[in-house]
């Protein structure tokens, strides 16, 4: 897929609306206004708008509960999200899914999902159909470093392959599961090896280089386009805040995070390759963070003014 200067600038707005979705979670969770749990992807915005724009509208995503970045990058209003999140009966599962349920099958959205590494297995099966009906969509499975180790993870990859199924399996390295660092709880400390097993391909990039993802994620893409079979796409991530909304922390020191948020930050990169390519002013870069915010805070208003579910809808979409 061609990438023109609009993509790019599109990129970017995307990568902040993220941002700004992200950052006042943590506050609405402790007001209690959010009654699920919340994982952030604050500085992993890279990775899912670098991905999902090397998809088409057409092409499945199934994400896990780190998940509200690919979401919104797959084109998902962040007025429902929220609502979602909320527990309100105006989000996308009628506010009876909440963060780790997001799903709009209408765009290709599958679901994020809290039972760690089953996307893997679940992705097969429009993958599957895709092929069967001729039908050239994708369909893409996001899983972390610590979900790598799950058995499921190696089931769905065997099965991808053995049918050379259209399924991309983005493996999304932040280098903990909750406290635990991949260091110590993974086989391999290469996790593109992950694939040898499988025979398939891996492809690797840097969450703090977008563009570097999208390139990538357009090789696994092209392949599976073409009938080549499945993929592995290993991004070497961090996440900014901890593994979620109330966890204690005390696993990683504040200069590890600070490295990371000061010197590889993905925003912060893009921002400057788009100044130094002529497409954004400093000026029309703060134009970009205030439509997030404004997206957000109308977001948060619609979540905060919407209805709770009726209670006649208890025992509604349980079975589908
Ligand atoms: C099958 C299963 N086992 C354990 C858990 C508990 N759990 C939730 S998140 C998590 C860690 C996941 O780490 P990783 O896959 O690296 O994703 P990250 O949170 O770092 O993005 C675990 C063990 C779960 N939800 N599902
Ligand atoms: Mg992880």
């Amino acid at each position: 897929m061609e990438l023109t200067n609009e993509k790019m600038i599109e990129m970017l707005q995307t990568m902040l609306i993220i941002r700004e979705f992200e950052t006042p979670l943590e506050r609405l969770f402790y007001e209690g206004k959010i009654p699920g749990a919340i994982h952030q992807s604050l500085g992993q915005e890279g990775a899912a708008t670098g991905t999902v724009f090397a998809l088409d509208k057409a092409d499945y995503i199934f994400t896990f509960h780190r998940s509200h970045g690919n979401m919104i990058a797959k084109g998902l209003d962040p007025r429902y999200m929220m609502a979602e999140l909320f527990g309100k009966a105006t989000g996308y599962c009628k506010g009876k899914g909440g963060s780790m349920h997001l799903t709009y099958p209408k765009l290709g959205a599958m679901g994020s999902n809290g039972i760690v590494g089953i996307v893997t297995v679940l992705a097969n099966g429009p993958a599957l159909y895709s092929k069967l009906k001729g039908k050239n969509n994708v369909s893409v499975a996001y899983f972390g470093d610590g979900a790598s180790n799950q058995g499921s993870v190696h089931e769905g990859m065997n099965l991808a392959s053995i049918w050379k199924l259209p399924t991309i399996f983005v493996l999304e390295n932040n280098h903990y599961a909750e406290a635990t660092p991949a260091e110590y709880s993974c086989s391999v400390k290469d996790f593109k090896k992950r694939a040898v097993a499988h025979d398939m391909p891996a492809f690797e990039a840097k969450g703090s280089d977008v563009l570097e993802v999208f390139d990538n994620m357009s090789k696994a893409v092209k392949r599976a386009r073409n009938g080549e079979g499945p993929s592995l796409l290993v991004l070497d991530l961090y996440r900014y805040k901890g593994h979620q909304v109330g966890e204690p922390e005390g696993y990683r020191t504040k200069e590890e995070i600070e490295d990371h948020m000061v010197n590889k930050d993905c925003i912060k990169n893009f921002k400057a390759l788009l100044i130094n390519k002529g497409l954004i002013t400093e000026e029309s870069f703060k134009t970009m963070e205030d439509k997030a915010k404004s997206i957000i805070s109308e977001a948060i208003k619609f979540a905060e003014d919407s209805p709770w579910p009726d209670v006649s809808e208890t025992y509604t979409d349980v079975y589908a």
